[in-house]
C-alpha cells in the first residue's frame, strides 16, 4: 500500500487497464503525499465477453509494468491481482473495499471508455468524481457542437476541421500537397516478390510470464491462443512499436493499406491500436513522428496523410460517434439481420479460403488488420444476414485492441449499416471480385471466385446479390448502389432465381451448421 496509513489517504484514483498513462486526466492535480492510487485485476472486466487470451495478457501485463512505474516515480499504488483471495470481482467492489480499508473521502477516476462502465460508476453507492479524458483530441461537447445540425456526419468533413485544429500536414491554413486525402492512391496491390517488413517481437520477461501462467490456468477455455506473446507491454516498448513503424512500413503504409496476403498478418500496418487503446501511446505523439518522416524525407505524403487521417480523422469521429449516440447504439439492427454467428468465427472449418485466413490469424495473434475486418469478416456476416450484435461481442472478444468505444462504432455503424446509416452513406458490401483484386486467397480456395453459381460459386458472390435483392427496399434508390442494381437488373431472369436459390441454399447449410 506504499506506506500509508489509514488517516492518510485522503483520495483514491481509480486507473482502468486501459488508462496506463500518467498524463491520464485523474492524475492530474493529485498528490503523492496524500493520493491512493488503486489498479485491480477483476473478473468482469476480463469475462464481460470471451476476451482473447492475448488481450488479457497483454492487459494484466502492462497493468502490471504501469503500477511498478508509478511506484517508482513516487506514487502509493494499491494494486489488486487476479488472484487475491480478497478481491471482489468487480471495480466497484474494489472501489468499496480501498474506501473502508483506507477511510478516503473521495474517489476519482478518467471517464472510462464504456457505458457500461460508465453506469456501474454512476449507480455505485459511493460518489465516484468521472474526469474527461483528455488523451482525445476532441471532447464529447466539441464533438457535439461539430455535430450539431449537420445533416450527416461524414468523417471527412470532420478530419478537415482536425487537420485544422492539430496544424498536422497544413501549410498557412491550407493542406500540404494542395489535397485533404491521398486515399486514391492507396488501392495497391503488392508486386510479387514486395514483403512486408517483419514486426517487433518482444520476448515475455518476468512480468509477462507470470500473466502468462495466471491467464494460461483462468482462460484456458477462451477462443486464441495464449502463445507465442510477442506484444510490447509497456510505454518504452510501444515506442519502438512506433520508431519500427515509421522506419519500415510507413513508406509504403498508403500504398497497400488495402492489401492481404497469405501468410501476411501485418502487412505493413501500424499494429500500434492496443497501444494507443490502452495509454501506452499517445495519439499526436504517433502522429507528430510520422508527418516528422515525411518532413525528413523518410516517407510519403499519401503514406503520411493516410495513416494520420486514421488517427485524427477515423480514431476521433468514431469516439465522438459512440458517446453522441448514447449507450443504445449498440443494439441497433436496422436491416434485422437475425441469423446466429457461424461457428467459423469461433474457429470451425470453412472451406472459404479468405474466412479461414483472417479468422485464423485472428486466433493466433488477436489481431487482423481493417480490410480483413471490414471486408472479409464484416462483409461476409453483412451479406448473410448475421445478428449485428452477436458480430458486435465477437469483434469485442477477439482483437488485442478492441474496445466498446471503438468496436462498436466501427462493427455496428461502419461494417453492419446496423446504425441506419449514421456513420456510412452505403453498406460495405462486395462480392469475391474485390477479395481477388486484394488478396491472393482465391488462388488456394475451395470455391472459385470466377464462378457466379454452381457448387464452386463463391460465396461471396451468391450472397452479394442475395443481399442487394433482399434489402431493395432501403437500397435501390440510394446514389451510390444504383450501379450495383442495375448491374442485377441486367442478368438474365433465370440466372437471378438461380443465384437467389443458391444463396438461400447456402444460408440454409449455415443454418445447419454445416461447413460452407
Ligand atoms: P493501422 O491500419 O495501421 O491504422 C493506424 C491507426 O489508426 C490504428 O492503430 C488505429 O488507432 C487508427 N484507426 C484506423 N482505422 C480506424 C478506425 N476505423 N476506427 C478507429 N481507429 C482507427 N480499432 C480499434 O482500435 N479497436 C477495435 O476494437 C476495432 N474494431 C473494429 C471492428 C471492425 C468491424 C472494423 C471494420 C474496424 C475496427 N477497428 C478497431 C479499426 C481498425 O481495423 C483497427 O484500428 C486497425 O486494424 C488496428 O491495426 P493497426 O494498429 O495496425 O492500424
Ligand atoms: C480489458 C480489460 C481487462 C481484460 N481487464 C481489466 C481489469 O482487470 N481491470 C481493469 O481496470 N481494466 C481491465 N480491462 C480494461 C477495461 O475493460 C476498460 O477499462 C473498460 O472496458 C472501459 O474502456
Ligand atoms: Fe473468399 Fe470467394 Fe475468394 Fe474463396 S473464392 S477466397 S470464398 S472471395
Amino acid at each position: 500500500m506504499g506506506g500509508k496509513t489509514r488517516a492518510m489517504v485522503e483520495r483514491i484514483i481509480l486507473v482502468l487497464g486501459d488508462q496506463l498513462n500518467e498524463q491520464i486526466s485523474s492524475l492530474d492535480g493529485a498528490d503523492r503525499a496524500t493520493d491512493l492510487i488503486l489498479m485491480a485485476e477483476v473478473r468482469d472486466e476480463a469475462s464481460y465477453v470471451l476476451h482473447h487470451p492475448k488481450k488479457i495478457a497483454f492487459t494484466f501485463s502492462a497493468m502490471r509494468k504501469f503500477a511498478a512505474q508509478l511506484q517508482a516515480s513516487g506514487w502509493s499504488v494499491r494494486y489488486v491481482r487476479y488472484d487475491d483471495p480478497a478481491n471482489t470481482g468487480s471495480l466497484p467492489g474494489e472501489v468499496s473495499r480501498a474506501l473502508s480499508d483506507t477511510g478516503a473521502a473521495q474517489v476519482i477516476v478518467t471517464e472510462p471508455g464504456e457505458w457500461r462502465l460508465i453506469h456501474a460508476f454512476q449507480d455505485s453507492p459511493v460518489p465516484i468524481t468521472l474526469k474527461d479524458d483528455t488523451r482525445f483530441l476532441v471532447s464529447h461537447h466539441d464533438f457535439e457542437s461539430w455535430a450539431q445540425g449537420r445533416k450527416s456526419l461524414r468523417m471527412e468533413y470532420f478530419y478537415r476541421e482536425m487537420r485544422r485544429k492539430t496544424g498536422l500536414l497544413m501549410d498557412q491554413g491550407q493542406p500540404v500537397g494542395g489535397q485533404w486525402n491521398f486515399d486514391a492512391d492507396n488501392r495497391k496491390k503488392p508486386p510479387k516478390g514486395v514483403q512486408p517488413p517483419p514486426p517487433l517481437y518482444f520476448p515475455a520477461d518476468g512480468v509477462v510470464g507470470e500473466v502468462l501462467e495466471l491467464v494460461g490456468s483462468e482462460f484456458a477455455e477462451n477462443f486464441g491462443a495464449l502463445h507465442p506473446f510477442d506484444f510490447a507491454t509497456d510505454r518504452e516498448q510501444a515506442l519502438k512499436v512506433l520508431d519500427h513503424f515509421i522506419e519500415h512500413a510507413l513508406p509504403s503504409y498508403g500504398y497497400y493499406q488495402d492489401a492481404m496476403l497469405i501468410g501476411e498478418n501485418f502487412m505493413w500496418h501500424a499494429l500500434i491500436a492496443p497501444y494507443l487503446n490502452v495509454g501506452l501511446l499517445l495519439p499526436l505523439e504517433a502522429c507528430r513522428a510520422a508527418e516528422r518522416a515525411y518532413y525528413q524525407g523518410q516517407a510519403p505524403l499519401n503514406a503520411v496523410e493516410g495513416f494520420i487521417r486514421q488517427i485524427i480523422g477515423w480514431r476521433e469521429y468514431i469516439r465522438g460517434i459512440y458517446f453522441l449516440q448514447g449507450p443504445d447504439y449498440v443494439t441497433g439492427n436496422a436491416l434485422n439481420h437475425e441469423r446466429k454467428l457461424p461457428a467459423m468465427y469461433w474457429g470451425g472449418p470453412t472451406k472459404m479460403r479468405c474466412m479461414s485466413e483472417a479468422i485464423g490469424q485472428t486466433r493466433e495473434m488477436a489481431y487482423a488488420h481493417h480490410i480483413q475486418r471490414l471486408m472479409i469478416t464484416g462483409n461476409f456476416a453483412l451479406l448473410a444476414g448475421v445478428d449485428p450484435h452477436h458480430l458486435h461481442e465477437w469483434y469485442l472478444a477477439v482483437y488485442a485492441d478492441a474496445y466498446e468505444w471503438v468496436e462498436a462504432p466501427n462493427t455496428i455503424g461502419m461494417s453492419q449499416f446496423a446504425d441506419g446509416g449514421i456513420i456510412a452513406s452505403k453498406p460495405y458490401v462486395s462480392s469475391g471480385a474485390y477479395i481477388n483484386r486484394m488478396s491472393d486467397y482465391c488462388k488456394s480456395c475451395h470455391y472459385k471466385v470466377s464462378a457466379k453459381t454452381g457448387e464452386s460459386a463463391c460465396p461471396f458472390n451468391l450472397l452479394y446479390w442475395h443481399f442487394l435483392d433482399r434489402h431493395r427496399n432501403r437500397f435501390g434508390n440510394n446514389p451510390r448502389m444504383a450501379n450495383m442494381y442495375r448491374t442485377w437488373a441486367r442478368l438474365s431472369e433465370d440466372h437471378r432465381i438461380t443465384v437467389l436459390r443458391e444463396a438461400d441454399a447456402l444460408l440454409a447449410s449455415l443454418d445447419r451448421s454445416e461447413v460452407v
